[in-house]
């Protein structure tokens, strides 16, 4: 395991040891939730952890949480016990970029109705203002998806389709994703109503105000930061 790996572990297994038994967790997505997942499936099958159940913010976490023998469960009007995911960024009140890993949709739906967010990440994900290394991710409607972009270039916004190969990128939800490079100065809110208020766009990346708590490992300590 590369030194990243282990530091996004160490994060990981932080975050996973609030899981109390019985509890309804969110499952995030990404390289870094998976050590999360992981370690929720070796304090049940140590039987640790009992009764919990999972909501997963992708069909990649869906099968890896059945896999370990975590119960998942659709998404419903009940508050879940705690969300746990990682963060493409963190800026210092732990406002978030999420959605490189392209689930951005099912983790806004599943972490706003989390009674706690806690993230996860190395320390190569924290920054003093969102955008500064990454776009932000906005799912857009396939339908149409070129007029959508069109709009999103007349607000001013640079970018580019999300095009792994010779087709653009799908995600779970059967939208697209535009990758919108973030101009030196904005307000994140006042983007993110923008863009919430474009035709054709279903959700941002912005995941502003959510998230309780963030573990942040660096190669000295698990830095445990609030808003
Ligand atoms: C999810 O996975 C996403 O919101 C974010 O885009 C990504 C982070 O992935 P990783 O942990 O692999 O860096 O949490």
């Amino acid at each position: 395991m590369s030194d990243l790996e282990a530091l996004k572990k160490e994060a990981a297994v932080r975050a996973a040891a609030l899981v109390e038994s019985g509890m309804r967790v969110g499952l995030g997505t990404g390289s870094t939730a998976k050590y999360a997942i992981e370690e929720l499936g070796r304090r049940i099958a140590s039987g640790e952890l009992k009764d919990i159940v999972g909501v997963a913010t992708s069909e990649a976490s869906d099968q890896l949480a059945r896999q370990l023998g975590i119960p998942v469960e659709p998404l419903d009007p009940r508050p879940l016990d705690i969300a746990i995911d990682g963060a493409d960024e963190i800026d210092p009140k732990l406002n978030l970029i999420k959605g490189l890993g392209g689930a951005l949709l099912r983790e806004k739906l599943t972490e706003v109705q989390a009674r706690r967010f806690i993230v996860i990440a190395d320390h190569t994900k924290t920054v003093t203002h969102l955008g500064e290394k990454a776009p932000v991710p906005v799912e857009i409607a396939k339908f149409g998806f070129l007029s959508t972009i069109e709009r999103l270039r007349a607000m001013g916004l640079g970018g580019r389709l999300r095009q792994p190969g010779a087709q653009p990128y799908v995600t779970d939800n059967g939208n697209h994703i535009f990758d919108a490079q973030l101009p030196e100065s904005f307000d994140p809110a006042t983007l993110e109503r923008q863009l919430k208020g474009t035709l054709g766009v279903v959700e941002t990346g912005f995941f502003l105000g959510m998230a309780e708590r963030a573990f942040v490992a660096s190669p000295d300590e698990v830095r445990e930061l609030t808003p």
